[in-house]
């Protein structure tokens, strides 16, 4: 086994914790000792120990002498735990191999070198592309203080989001939906527009058991969304945000009161985040939900949505599902409507990160540039 392989390890088993450590980063730790494991861990849920310490926990014998592999420097401040960096030292760890940096203003530098200052060896930016590839969201979220965003779509390979009747049930398989339950655990807010609430009646909520349910946000100007919409009547039992571009005077200011108090009585949140046009300022909301906790958010609009949360330049990656299949059709929708760009040198332009055959269907992702 050599260092990559242990690294690998790690990475594996900081995956254990998606989803739940939220907006703490995904972190995995392996020890080793005259070429054996001899304690492993990882971050399992925010709140709780850290990969480092529970590695530690688990060691079958004194970890003196010994190397750690770490996806992440090791904390250096007590946050709702104590630093890790005293339980490496309190182990007599000889040394300490770092995947990712941490941008964490209270650690940043300051765990490795803590480590060095004590005689510890340490070797940094070590696998770092691929453990970095674990926290997108926690670096993001960490610096900006606003959600990573990821915008989701399923078209068929004519790249089409329905048919022409607007029917799009379904378009990929059962497995790719699967996938995208997964995904909604995965992430702290699902967002959709009004479009899809009148026109689906979505829940927007994992069925998976024992999978969690993201916290559903709205973005409707005109608080348009009907008091017997799922999503209204299921509010006290997901945590529910409605956007809305909310008037501070004349006509429509006393109706938009009416409607959110009840909305309030049945359990949904609201905030007005009104742009110069009346509509919902994205990064106005992406600010606000920063401020609510939220690191991260799956965007799950129609072509509307999508496009307005492309030009308003919110969208970290994006996620597309392409299935097997033609729809054709001029007017059939796609996945950003909008007017579109006039020449192909002005797209939004992407980085491909990953694809993969998830039953017959193709999934994408893509960084935004
Ligand atoms: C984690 N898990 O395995 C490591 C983290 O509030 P605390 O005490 O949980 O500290 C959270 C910070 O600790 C986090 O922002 C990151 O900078 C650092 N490292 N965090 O949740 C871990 N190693
Ligand atoms: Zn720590």
């Amino acid at each position: 086994m050599t260092d990559r392989d242990y690294m690998m390890r790690a990475i594996e088993l900081a995956k254990g914790g998606l989803g739940w450590t939220s907006p703490n980063p995904l972190v995995g730790a392996v020890i080793v000792k005259d070429g054996r494991i001899i304690g492993e861990g990882y971050h399992e849920r925010c709140g709780k120990l850290h990969a480092e310490r529970n590695a530690i926990a688990s060691l079958t014998e004194s970890a003196e002498g010994a190397t750690l592999y770490v996806t992440l420097e090791p904390c250096c401040h007590y946050g709702k735990t104590p630093p890790c960096t005293e339980a490496i030292l309190e182990q007599k760890i000889a040394r300490v191999v770092i995947g990712s940096r941490d941008p964490n203003p209270l650690v940043a530098g300051k765990g490795a070198a803590i480590l060095r200052a004590a005689g510890v060896r340490v070797e940094e930016d070590f696998m770092r592309e691929e453990c970095d590839a674990l926290n997108p969201v926690f670096f993001h979220y960490i610096t900006k203080k606003t959600p990573y965003v990821v915008m989701k779509y399923a078209m068929t390979a004519d790249g089409k989001i329905a048919a022409r009747t607007g029917d799009s049930k379904w378009i990929t398989g059962e497995s790719a939906r699967k996938k995208v339950q997964e995904l909604r655990h995965q992430y702290m807010g699902i967002m959709a527009g009004i479009g899809t609430v009148l026109a689906d009646d979505p829940m927007l909520n994992v069925r998976i058991p024992g999978l969690k349910s993201p916290v559903r946000i709205i973005c409707d100007s005109g608080l348009r969304i009907p008091m017997d919409s799922q999503i209204v009547k299921t509010a006290k039992e997901y945590r529910t945000i409605v956007a809305y571009a909310g008037e501070h005077s004349g006509e429509g200011c006393k109706e938009a009161e009416e409607k959110e108090e009840q909305l309030h009585t049945a359990g949904v949140e609201t905030v007005s985040v009104p742009d110069a046009d009346g509509r919902v300022d994205l990064r106005k909301l992406m600010e606000y939900l920063g401020k609510q906790g939220i690191d991260s958010v799956l965007l799950e609009g129609g072509g509307t949505l999508n496009d307005a949360a492309l030009s308003a330049g919110i969208v970290n990656e994006i996620c597309a599902f392409i299935a097997p299949k033609i729809f054709g059709g001029a007017g059939a929708k796609t996945p950003v409507s909008g007017i579109g760009v006039a020449h192909p040198a002005e797209a939004v332009m992407l980085t491909l990160r990953q694809m993969e055959t998830i039953g017959d269907d193709l999934m994408l992702r893509y960084s935004v540039d």
